[in-house]
This record gives C-alpha cells, structure tokens and sequence, in this order.
C-alpha cells in the first residue's frame, strides 16, 4: 500500500443500537459458531453487511468520499436475513435475504457511484447483500435443511479502515452517518 493510504469500505453495522438489534446479532453470531464445515470463522465484532468496497485510497480521497456522502439522506429499513449461501468464487459462506430493501439498494448504487466519480474500481456486478460468516471455504459446505430469519433494524453506516491485527483483520471506524427515522 502507499504510504497515506488505507483500505477502506462501507458497511452497515450489526452490533448498534436500539438493543432490540442485540437479539438478532447474538442469534447470527450463535449460528455462525454451529456452522458444520471447515475454513475461517469470522470474528463476532467483525460481522457487518457491505455497502461497497473500495481498497486502497487515500485521505485526499476518504475527504472527497466523506464530503459527498454528507449530501445523501437514505431512510432508516428492517431486512430479512433468510437465506444461507456458499459462493464458490470467493470460497464463503453468507447469509443474505431473499428481498433487498429499497433503501438498500439504493444506498449500496450511490455510494458505488461516489466511488466511480472518485475513479475508485468498483465491482460491476449487481449488488447481492450479504453477512459474509466464513471464509477460505475450498469445498461447499452442507448446508442446514433449516433456513434462519434474523430481522435486522438498520439506523446507521459507517467508513470502516480495515487492518491487520495479529493473523486477522480489525475493522476500525472512521465515519458514521444516520439513516433517518
Ligand atoms: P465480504 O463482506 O464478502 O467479506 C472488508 O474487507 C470488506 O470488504 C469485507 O466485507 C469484504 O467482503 C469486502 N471486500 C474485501 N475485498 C473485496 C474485494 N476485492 N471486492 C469486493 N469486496 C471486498
């Protein structure tokens, strides 16, 4: 990386509240640690939904990021989380829904078009949310017969700098942004 640089992306967080949050977090973080299968457990803090990625960039462009985002007003939503899924692709395991909230997807377009505007690569593929709960997964696992809702209340995103701690990564926060009620 390029000294001044950092990487950084867009997440919704699990953990905040209002406390009714707390219930659904502590199920997912309950079903991640029951999962059969072999790979890398992600960490209960570091459970989050991603809004967009953006790798490496710098604090010339984190400024530009952060002043275009202060424009944005996205109403708060609720999303079902039901679905359990294995991408062979990038070998994890996640759970998304089966509906993607308007709110959702409209957030997740404007800040991949922030992230356009800035010259930033952006994955050109649709946008799939999903709780990444598993990596490094070379086979696919089995999956529960069983499928899990977990109603999650979103009122908040952030910036998030992600960086090595120890053998894993740490997600630091570096901007947060209501969603309005
Ligand atoms: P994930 O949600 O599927 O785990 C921090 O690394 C976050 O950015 C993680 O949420 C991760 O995805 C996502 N991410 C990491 N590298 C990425 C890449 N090259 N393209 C898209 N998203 C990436």
């Amino acid at each position: 990386p390029q000294p001044g640089s950092q990487r950084m992306f867009f997440a919704l967080p699990l953990t905040v509240p209002p406390a009714a949050n707390l219930a659904p977090y502590q199920g997912l973080c309950q079903l991640k640690d029951a999962l059969p299968g072999k790979g890398r457990t992600i960490p209960d803090a570091n459970l989050h939904l991603t809004l967009a990625f953006l790798g490496q960039i710098t604090d010339e462009q984190t400024r530009q990021l952060v002043a275009a985002v202060n424009q944005l007003t996205i109403p708060a939503f609720s999303m079902h989380f039901n679905l359990l899924r294995y991408w062979k692709r990038s070998r994890v395991l996640w759970l998304g829904g089966d509906i993607c909230p308007e709110p959702l997807g409209r957030l997740a377009e404007q800040l991949n078009q922030l992230a356009l505007d800035l010259g930033l690569i952006q994955d050109a593929r649709r946008y799939t949310p999903h709780i990444t709960l598993r990596k490094n997964l070379r086979q696919r696992p089995v999956i529960p017969d069983e499928q899990p809702d977990f109603l999650f209340h979103f009122q908040r995103f952030g910036l998030y700098i992600s960086e090595p701690d120890g053998p894993g990564v740490r997600y630091r926060l570096a901007n947060q942004w209501p969603l309005i009620q």
